[in-house]
């Protein structure tokens, strides 16, 4: 494969820019080998700058769930466009997509925009401190909710992709106000939040996480961690930053039905352009500037493109039979991998997966926290991707993250992909 023009715009990059990407994971550090430089991309298809194509399942790690460059999105922000880019004034645009936000996610009475996840997050989690007057927060390991400092603790993606056990810069007296403890851990959740001493304001969870790779929460986790939140007055954030619009209209608390105090979302309801929110009950969302003293701001927060983005994203969410027809696609292309993997590597690997988003881990499994995904084997991860990426196949320059399956992923794409990972499976095979 040639990659002549990816390797030149590589070694120019480094010399303006730290590792040459604006940020960390993109830099295919961990699978061994430098990363392509992206020309263009439209519905599954990402066709690099020596014009070599790939079928795409990273979808911007995420946000791409109807395929890149989806004709209805395009025609959106270019109609936006004719009006201009910013403002920094209030548009009707964000009462459309603040409608669509707050109608499918009911345990919001009013939502925030920002423009990324971490911007979401970090909001979230100063908002429920200013809220409960209480400063602790509780995460788990491995899941990964943006880089804001209180969050840089046994973090997933990037963090653990590139083995950082935290990141220096962040001083040890905010480290000290985050706890984090393992998922999937009932005897640590209940013992943790029952501890009154600590002060504790919210727990932020991703109710699938998809940081450490793909780990769904155990049978009853989410309804415990909503149990003892409630019973101890703590706020519990969803973050579905990834889970939202993605698991189902509703996101994770709707597949299953459980109502958190705040939601973080991003990603999808951007449609690819910079987007993040958080929304929550009232008496909390009322203590946000400049209706209450809890400060945030942005300048470019619900940028009409973006908002116009989303809009029209989450319209072409809302046809019917969208997700019944994304589910079908990814249990079918799931079960076939597993095949693959019965067959080529019996034992050796662990498919997770929750409707359209999934990791194959190279551990004999089961995957289902932090610990248990760190025992993959990266090297092995790195060959696979290094294979399928030589048969036009791209996927996450991780283990520790998720694989998408997007509507513009065609059946013939995904036999594709099943034969590519046939043969790469067969490379690897001990
Ligand atoms: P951003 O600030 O990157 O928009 O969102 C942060 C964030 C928050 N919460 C969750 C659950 C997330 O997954 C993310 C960001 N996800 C990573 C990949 N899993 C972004 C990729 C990257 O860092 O380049």
């Amino acid at each position: 494969m040639k990659i002549d023009n990816s390797n030149l715009f590589f070694s120019k990059a480094q010399k303006l820019i730290p590792g040459g990407v604006n940020s960390p994971v993109r830099a295919c550090k961990s699978v061994g080998c430098d990363p392509l430089f992206v020309k263009k991309a439209a519905g599954s298809k990402i066709i690099d700058v020596d014009n070599n194509e790939f079928i795409d399942f990273v979808c911007s790690w995420g946000p791409m769930i109807l395929g890149h460059n989806h004709p209805k999105v395009v025609t959106a922000i270019q109609q936006a466009l004719e009006n201009g880019t910013s403002y920094g004034a209030p548009t009707p645009l964000e009462i459309e997509l603040a409608e669509m936000v707050i109608n499918a996610f009911p345990a919001m009475d009013k939502v925030r925009f920002v423009s990324s996840g971490t911007e979401a997050t970090m909001s979230a989690i100063r908002l429920a401190r200013g809220y409960t007057g209480k400063k602790v927060v509780v995460k788990f390991d491995g899941c990964y909710h943006g880089h804001a400092d209180s969050f840089l603790v046994q973090a997933g993606s990037g963090v653990i992709t590139l083995g950082i056990p935290g990141s220096p810069g962040v001083p040890d007296d905010i480290v000290k106000n985050t706890i984090s403890i393992p998922y999937n851990d009932f005897e640590t959740l209940e013992k943790t939040l029952a501890d009154e001493s600590l002060e504790i304001a919210c727990v932020i969870i991703e109710p699938v996480a998809g940081n450490m790779g793909v780990v769904p929460p155990t049978e009853g986790f989410l309804e415990k961690l909503r149990e003892l939140t409630t019973e101890h007055n703590i706020v519990l954030i969803f973050d579905e930053v990834i889970n939202g619009f993605r698991l189902a209209p509703g996101g994770a608390q709707s597949r299953f039905n459980i109502a958190p105090d705040m939601t973080c979302l991003g990603k999808i309801i951007g449609g690819g352009l910079p987007v993040g929110a958080y929304g929550g009950k009232k008496e909390i969302m009322s203590q946000i500037a400049p209706e209450g003293p809890v400060y945030q701001a942005g300048t470019l927060s619900g940028n009409p493109l973006a908002m116009a983005a989303g809009i029209a994203t989450l319209q072409v969410l809302a046809e019917p039979g969208f997700y019944d027809r994304l589910e079908a696609k990814a249990e079918s292309f799931a079960a076939e991998l597993q095949k693959l993997a019965d067959k080529y590597l019996p034992g050796e690997t662990t498919l997770n997966r929750v409707g359209s988003m999934m990791t194959t881990f190279f551990n004999p499994g089961p995957v289902v926290d932090f610990k248990s995904a760190m025992k993959s084997d990266t090297e092995r991860y790195g060959r696979f991707f290094r294979e399928m990426l030589m048969r036009g196949i791209w996927l996450a320059p991780s283990q520790f993250e998720a694989a998408f399956i997007s509507d513009a992923h065609s059946q013939e794409d995904l036999a594709q992909a099943l034969e590519m990972t046939e043969s790469s499976f067969k490379k690897i095979k001990k």
